[in-house]
């Protein structure tokens, strides 16, 4: 006998041991019996097999039971969240925590290329670790690096807490700053420039033929000046900036008037559809959630879009405000417009969080400066198939790639979202106008490999 066949008769030999074979027998013998043949022949058989489960008005209220288990669970997790936020730590307590987490990212010595492990000497933890900002606040070290003491694996690891965070920790962040953002040669103290959205005629549709790009996206960054950013923030507060966004909204005129909608109010299912259609944030990056970004959640979050779904505020994510502005097509010169629009409105009804060198704040220091990242979702089939081409252009040409799905996702069938890298030393218009100039190169080597394609 082969040993499928010796496997196989061991195999019958065991279901009829354990009374499989005669079980089901007898379910199709009285499947065959039955008079009035049921439309659901396995539903029939299933429960013939299964003497004790439930029948069908036991299942929904088990359904209904777990429901509302469900609901209650999440009710005691935001009311544990709120108690944790009450409880406020004793210095002691931050020093033991701050020192545990510096040694735990000092003592890995497989990720090692955090800045914050580069720029935190111990000279520094030791001459921070008790200094607080101010009151009612008062921010240690700890609420800003916790996240890159826990994942080591962070390119950055710290954000600030609140606005002052900059300056009462700036020897740790002014480094970090002038290194992620290229500008640790610039001699000078103000290291980001006015505010300027130059020309907005000289940018413009990229692919007026809709042959490469899906869509274009422009955001900002804004955080409300006299508050605290996420990991600070009270439950009061988050809904403090609610009502404030909400309020400044009420005056939006033309194409970006629309309807301001609460997290808590949009149910689950409709919240994924809108994460798909990339209108909506969602929680879930490990850094941030270390950082303290989706405490009370879901309270005070929420999102203004118009009807088109082309301009659209987040509220209370990373930043109090991201400010966007899409399209379902290249025209980026249309974006930008609706971009500045929509800003210079809601500067009608709110003052936002500005720093003498450092331009708009952010909770984290890879966005100060403009805050400003304009995208494509491009298609470059044959230029994303040479990899290393691919990715010494973005180099050269200042751009970030991603996947679609957003920060640390992948790239898939030779779609993927490129961006300016840079947000700091720039004017918002050379930003943009250097994700314009980076697109059409691509664009360009893209339609070179098409030729050569036809021609060899
Ligand atoms: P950001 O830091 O700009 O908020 P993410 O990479 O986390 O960036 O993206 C946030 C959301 O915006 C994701 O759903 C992402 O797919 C979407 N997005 C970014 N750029 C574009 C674009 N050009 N077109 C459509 N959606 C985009
Ligand atoms: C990190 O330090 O890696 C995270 N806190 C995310 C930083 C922002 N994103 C980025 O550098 N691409």
């Amino acid at each position: 006998m082969t040993s499928i066949e010796s496997k196989r008769v061991q195999y019958r030999k065991y279901l009829e041991r354990a009374g499989v074979i005669d079980a089901l027998s007898k379910a199709l013998i009285k499947l065959y019996e039955e008079q009035n043949k049921p439309e659901d022949a396995i539903r029939f058989v299933r429960k013939f097999m299964c003497e004790s489960c439930p029948d069908d008005a036991q299942y929904d209220l088990m359904k209904n039971d777990l429901e509302e288990a469900k609901t209650t669970i999440a009710r005691l997790e935001q009311e544990l969240e709120r108690l944790r936020g009450q409880i406020k730590k004793s210095p002691e307590e931050y020093q033991e925590l701050t020192m545990a987490g510096y040694k735990s990212l000092i003592d890995d010595e497989e990720n090692v290329s955090s800045l914050l492990r580069k720029y935190l000497t111990p000279e520094l933890l030791e001459e921070y670790m008790l200094v607080t900002t101010s009151s009612p606040v008062d921010a240690y070290l700890y609420d800003c690096a916790v996240s890159g003491f826990e994942h080591h694996d962070s390119a950055v690891g710290i954000y600030a807490a609140d606005a002052e965070s900059y300056d009462v920790f700036t020897k740790l962040f002014e480094p970090i700053i002038r290194e992620y953002h290229g500008q640790e040669e610039n001699e000078s103290d103000v290291l980001q420039k006015d505010i300027d959205w130059g020309n907005v005629d000289e940018i413009e549709n990229l692919d007026a033929e809709r042959k490469y790009i899906l869509s274009a996206r422009i955001r900002i960054a804004r955080n409300i000046e006299g508050l605290p950013f996420f990991a600070k923030l009270t439950e009061k507060q988050l809904i403090e900036v609610e009502d404030k966004v909400r309020a400044a909204t009420e005056t939006m005129d033309g194409e970006l008037i629309g309807t301001y909608l609460t997290l808590g109010d949009i149910d689950s299912e409709t919240q994924q559809e809108m994460v798909k259609r990339h209108i909506l944030f969602q929680r879930g990056d490990p850094y941030l959630q270390t950082a303290g970004c989706y405490r009370f959640w879901p309270t005070g979050r929420g999102v203004y879009h118009n009807p088109a779904e082309t301009f659209l505020i987040w509220v209370n994510e990373e930043d109090h405000l991201r400010i966007i502005s899409m399209a379902q097509c290249g025209d980026l010169g249309d974006v930008y417009q609706r971009l500045v629009t929509g800003l210079q409105e809601l500067e009608k009804n709110l003052t936002f969080a500005r720093h003498p060198s450092y331009g708009n704040l952010s909770a984290c220091p890879t966005n100060l400066g403009t805050t400003l990242r304009a995208s494509v979702h491009i298609r470059l089939p044959l230029l994303s198939k040479d990899e290393e081409r691919l990715k010494a252009m973005a180099e050269e040409l200042s751009l970030q790639i991603r996947g679609t799905g957003g920060e640390h996702t992948s790239i898939e069938d030779g779609v993927m979202d490129i961006s300016n890298k840079r947000r700091l030393g720039f004017t918002e218009f050379e930003l943009v106008k250097s994700l314009q100039d980076g697109v059409v190169a691509l664009i360009n080597a893209e339609e070179e490999l098409e030729i050569a394609g036809q021609e060899g």
